[in-house]
């Protein structure tokens, strides 16, 4: 049932104690950093937990404006690897790890693929990219961890994935929840059944916004459990928060970070159950302690306990980024919105794109779906009824009025990492 039973339950007033222990001891180490040394200069040591909330912020400019050293906090010489994020413009983020580092991280990792279910006897397939994302690597060392058979198969190429699972019996996976869509639409053009024909058992999704219905959709056509994972580069990677076998929320691991939510315009700290910006302090980090670190990823605490027994609070799935959300004449909408209304129509396959442009001073919200020929054989007149019929609902799910058209299965881009849903044409 548990990876490490005696943490992943205790009490959370003893889990509490710990995080106080571990987060003063991360404020000392963080001021080794030439960035801490001077914005923790004045902090002295917590008394109680609720402190944090008078430490200051760190947010993703930091961490830019820090390359590629200040936020170092170890000589050079113990660091063993480094992960980086790809930025569209400016500096990347760089993130070092020691080999303490990777091993809690290898370690939590397992614990999450665990509590969804993974033993040591599954076959494992990695499907995420390998290299400065930390994907790959990230879950890879986890299974290893635990104990899997790892194939380190990468992204890409649907038809060898679906050859090592055929010829291995992977049991496993670890798949970007938009490249599932794309891999079983592969198999079923060579006529391969997952359910039938493959021993599929556990998805690992994540690294990517989606919905509640999307999940569904991944279980139901591959006839499995699919698990939601969050991570980020600056904190670690994958298995920061991740689902238990009740798959309502993500247990944030409380004893690798200390969760806060705040309103992301005034910085108010909000009480569990309430929606803002998820903020990270990492408290068992070596080479580079992240204090308070703005995620920019919208979600809630859940304050309820979890009906599988482990004590670490769980967080909703992420509803968005706070620079995703997209602004049409004025009305906010999160991507996320729009997804729901597709997932719910038969016809429309899962993969879609959002294009934002102006005329005449107004935005103007089109959405490109792939339709699903399974479902739709009609005429162009139902085509017409269809495209009426999901602009209607998306009118009501976002409150603006999106233009729909329907493009052939397999036509739009199909990224080899995480998808690109959204393309803003607007001028800035
Ligand atoms: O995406 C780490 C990861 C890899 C997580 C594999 C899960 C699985 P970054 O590339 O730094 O790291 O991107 C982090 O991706 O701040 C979120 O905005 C988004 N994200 C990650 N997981 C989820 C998820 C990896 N389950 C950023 N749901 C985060 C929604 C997610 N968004």
């Amino acid at each position: 049932m548990f990876w490490q039973k005696e943490i992943e339950t205790a009490p959370h007033s003893e889990i509490q104690k710990l995080q106080l222990r571990m987060l003063n001891d991360t404020i000392e180490r963080a001021k080794k950093s030439k960035f801490y040394s001077k914005k923790l200069q004045n902090v002295n040591q917590l008394k109680n937990i609720e402190q944090i909330q008078e430490l200051p912020f760190t947010t993703k400019e930091d961490l830019r404006g820090g390359f590629p050293y200040d936020f170092l906090a170890v000589d050079l010489g113990e660091v063993v690897r480094l992960h980086s994020s790809s930025g569209t413009t400016g500096n990347p983020t760089v993130v070092y790890h020691t080999a303490q580092d990777l091993q809690s991280w290898a370690n939590i990792s397992a614990r999450c693929m665990y509590a969804a279910g993974a033993r040591k006897n599954d076959i494992f397939q990695n499907t995420m990219g390998y290299g400065l994302f930390t994907g790959g690597l990230g879950f890879h060392y986890g299974a290893e961890r635990l104990g899997m058979m790892t194939i380190p198969i990468g992204p890409g190429n649907s038809k060898r994935q679906t050859w090592f699972m055929q010829n291995f019996g992977t049991t496993t996976v670890h798949i970007l929840p938009s490249y599932a869509v794309r891999l079983y639409h592969s198999m079923k053009e060579d006529g391969i059944d997952p359910k039938k024909d493959l021993k599929l058992k556990i998805f690992f999704i994540g690294a990517e916004p989606h919905t509640e219905e999307l999940r569904r959709e991944i279980q139901e056509l591959y006839g499995l459990k699919a698990f939601n994972s969050y991570g980020l580069s600056e904190i670690s990677g994958p298995g920061v928060a991740f689902e238990c076998g009740e798959q309502d929320g993500m247990h944030i691991w409380e004893d690798f970070v200390i969760p806060e939510i705040i309103d992301p315009d005034t910085l108010e700290v909000l009480p569990d159950g309430q929606e803002g910006e998820l903020v990270l302090t990492a408290i068992n980090r070596r080479a580079m302690p992240v204090i308070r670190y703005r995620t920019r990823d919208l979600t809630k605490i859940l304050p309820s306990p979890c009906a599988c027994g482990r004590t670490h609070r769980k967080i909703a799935r992420i509803k968005g980024r706070t620079d995703d959300m997209m602004i049409i004449n004025g009305v906010n909408i999160f991507p996320i919105q729009i997804e729901k209304t597709i997932m719910n129509i038969p016809e429309a396959s899962k993969n879609y794109i959002i294009e934002i442009a102006e005329k005449n001073y107004m935005d103007k919200l089109s959405v490109k779906i792939e339709i699903n020929d399974e479902a739709f054989d009609g005429t162009l007149e139902d085509l017409e009824k269809l495209k009426h019929k999901i602009e209607t609902e998306l009118k009501s799910e976002t409150g603006v009025s999106p233009i729909v058209s329907f493009v052939d299965q397999g036509t739009l881009p199909a990224a080899e990492g995480k998808a690109k849903r959204v393309y803003d044409l607007r001028k800035k």
